[in-house]
């Protein structure tokens, strides 16, 4: 992989591990081999200084650049998807072809497009509701809502754009739109897998996994879920233990 200069400026990441926004940060600073330190925020607990002296939005992730040089010079970036196209342009010369942002504006134009259509068709909030209430029609409906996302990515034949033929949506090219998608998919599949989903009408794990009308998803996700930014950034324990609490509250509350 390429190294970025040492010169680039210090930066700390305001993050949680339960956050799948704060995730995405994690990814693409690990994608760009960028040198980064980790300030983690205990959501169930902020400090509170945390929004006046961080973020008013009062929520992970924030990314400080210039954090050594003092209150004057430092910049905090909210929000994480600013964050990560931030990360994918400042550092696009010195990756080249590893960029996380393509050159082609329409190209970067397609990934801004999934990212935003994934979001549509499994929002957070779905994935987050199906393992509160427990609702196995709501496992049901991501199914055909993975089938969607499934449609949107090119066969791994085609290759797109000059990226040639491979596993992520620009074909072997990881992008922002394995940096933006990943933390959630995984959610939902670590989920599924714990047995954390009712899983009783679709066991979506094993359907992508397994079931030969998902195999163009799981290609996608054995190739995302094995890279080094993923794994180091994917605290499975924390969010099974997490996870697992919302649910039995979730089902106390019924
Ligand atoms: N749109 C924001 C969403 C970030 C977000 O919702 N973060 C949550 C944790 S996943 C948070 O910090 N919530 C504040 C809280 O729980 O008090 C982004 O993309 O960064």
């Amino acid at each position: 992989m390429t190294t970025v200069s040492a010169s680039s400026p210090s930066l700390v990441l305001y993050t949680s591990k339960r956050c799948p926004y704060a995730q995405r940060s994690e990814i693409a600073l690990y994608e760009t081999n960028l040198a980064f330190r980790s300030e983690h925020i205990d959501l169930d607990n902020k400090p509170s200084w945390y929004a006046s002296k961080i973020n008013p939005a009062s929520k992970v992730p924030v990314l400080v650049i210039n954090a050594d040089a003092g209150p004057t010079t430092e910049i905090k970036l909210p929000e994480s998807l600013v964050i990560s196209e931030y990360i994918a342009e400042e550092y696009a010369d010195q990756l080249g072809e590893s960029a996380l942002l393509p050159a082609e504006a329409i190209d970067r134009a397609r990934v801004r497009y999934l990212i935003e259509r994934f979001s549509q068709v499994i929002a957070w909030g779905n994935i987050r509701s199906a393992m509160e209430k427990q609702d196995a029609e709501e496992n049901v409906r991501l199914q055909e809502a993975l089938l969607q996302f499934q449609a949107m990515l090119p066969p791994t034949t085609s290759g797109v754009a000059g990226t040639g033929v491979g596993p992520f949506f620009l074909g072997n090219r990881y992008s922002l739109a394995e940096v933006a998608i990943a933390p959630f998919f995984g959610r939902l599949m670590l989920a599924s897998s714990k047995g954390l989903l009712p899983n009783s009408k679709v066991h979506l794990e094993r359907a992508v996994t397994t079931e030969d009308k998902f195999a163009r998803l799981n290609a996608w996700w054995n190739a995302v879920r094995r890279r080094p930014s993923f794994e180091k950034s994917f605290d499975e324990g924390a969010l099974v233990e997490y996870y697992s609490r919302r649910v039995a509250e979730g089902q106390k509350s019924k």
